[in-house]
């Protein structure tokens, strides 16, 4: 056997032991879902025909010829039982496009299909897409809504950064042969546009996130609702916030919405992301909040602070310290993935259920907004937690204000 092919089969076979590693729920740490053991993508799950030249000929070295630097923020849909990704796939070149990986269980064994998605163009030049949503709504289409980016051509010259964010809107029936819509014609910037899955008042009704600039929100205040009489030429008129940013959150300086809300008994469950800045940069978490089913743009409940927030080397990639999600899978047993991304690096999955997920939201305390009042809180629950007997402990432990004995049971 050649070099060539014995460092090939080499490389398929570790290939192949990665696609196939079972991945293993770890134990939940608050009871809420549960994270697990390994990435469900990373750059190194991409097809190696993707990548590698197979021809000993023209590649000699069996070097990598186009580079991966990272798999993300995916959409996410059932689809003839199987679990969906729209995932954004970014190159070493910078540029994002998006390739769909199925798994027959939702946690493990992610494979993509044959080729990255080919986006028909429309009229508005875009330089990178990225963070596809997608949405099956009761119109019969599935829409996938997406940041379009450009070059400001408003930009001084010689500013190569300052990028334009728009909505960009395909729509399937089968998640290979798409066809383009306009952009979404909006007053201010938009990212984390998402379609609601049902027609409102009979209208499309969007989630937007307006900003004055592509990074800063400016003057836009949280997670927008707007209604559309016609996807296909979609101009956004009136847009009401409906997730308001706050100071001294977890979203003080910027939010955006994940995938499309969950239908459930009690009202849409969202999921989305809040944006704090610290001295080591902007912070992303995951947080919940619901909406009235009669109405979605009227919030009923919100916990508090963050749902889901980086751990150990989810901390850690391109862009650290964030975690960000833009698609969930609910199956009729009312399990629910969680897909989110670690550090704009690799993709992960959680797995929780619509039950715990509002009870979360409906009793856990609201944000007060003061030191004051989370102290507050906490006395009440102790407060209520005296009408309980303590559970006992395999160690009888027994305080007092100057000393601490332990005594065996
Ligand atoms: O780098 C973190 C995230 O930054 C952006 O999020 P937002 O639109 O809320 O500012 C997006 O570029 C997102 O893809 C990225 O994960």
């Amino acid at each position: 056997m050649s070099e060539f092919k014995r460092k090939l089969n080499k490389l398929q076979r570790k290939h192949n032991d990665l696609l196939c590693r079972e991945n293993e729920k770890l134990k939940s740490t608050n009871g809420l879902y549960e994270r697990y053991r390994f990435p469900i993508i990373t750059s190194e799950h991409i097809s190696l025909n993707w990548r590698y030249d197979f021809n000993p000929e023209t590649n000699p070295f069996l070097l990598e010829r186009i580079g991966m630097n990272a798999a993300f923020n995916a959409g996410a849909i059932k689809q003839n039982g199987k679990y969906v990704l729209m995932v954004r796939v970014e190159g070493v070149d910078r540029k994002s496009f998006f390739a769909v990986a199925e798994s027959p269980n939702g946690i493990d064994n992610f494979v993509f299909w044959d080729e990255p998605v080919t986006l028909p163009a429309n009229n508005t030049p875009e330089t990178n897409v990225y963070d596809m949503r997608l949405t099956a709504h009761e119109d019969g289409w599935i829409y996938g809504i997406y940041c379009s980016e450009q070059l400001d051509p408003n930009a001084k010259p010689g500013d190569l950064s300052t990028a334009i964010a728009s909505a960009g809107i395909v729509r399937t029936k089968d998640l290979k042969n798409w066809e383009r819509l306009p952009n979404l014609e909006t007053k201010s910037q938009q990212r984390n546009v998402v379609l609601h899955p049902e027609f409102v008042d009979g209208q499309y009704a969007l989630y937007t996130r307006p900003q004055d600039g592509f990074i800063d929100t400016g003057k836009g205040g949280g997670i927008g609702w707007a209604l559309v009489p016609d996807i296909t030429n979609a101009k956004l008129n009136e847009e009401k916030i409906i997730n308001f940013r706050q100071y001294h959150t977890i979203k003080e300086l910027k939010n955006g919405e994940g995938p499309h809300p969950i239908k459930t008994e009690k009202g849409w469950l969202h999921l989305a992301h809040g944006v704090r800045n610290c001295a080591a940069g902007l912070r992303y978490v995951l947080y919940l909040y619901v909406t009235a089913l009669e109405n979605p743009a009227e919030l009923i409940a919100e916990p508090a602070g963050y749902f889901m927030a980086p751990e150990g080397e989810e901390r850690i990639g391109d862009v650290s310290n964030v975690l960000f999600s833009n698609g969930w899978i609910v199956d009729e047993d009312g399990t629910v993935f969680i897909y989110y991304a670690s550090s704009d690096t690799r993709l992960h999955v959680a797995t929780s259920t619509v039950e715990k997920l509002l009870d979360y939201c409906f009793n856990s305390p609201a944000d007060e907004l003061t030191s004051s009042k989370s102290v507050e809180q906490i006395k009440n629950l102790i407060q209520s937690n005296k009408n309980f007997e303590p559970i006992p402990a395999p160690m009888d432990v027994v305080f007092n204000a100057t000393q601490l004995k332990y005594h065996s049971s």
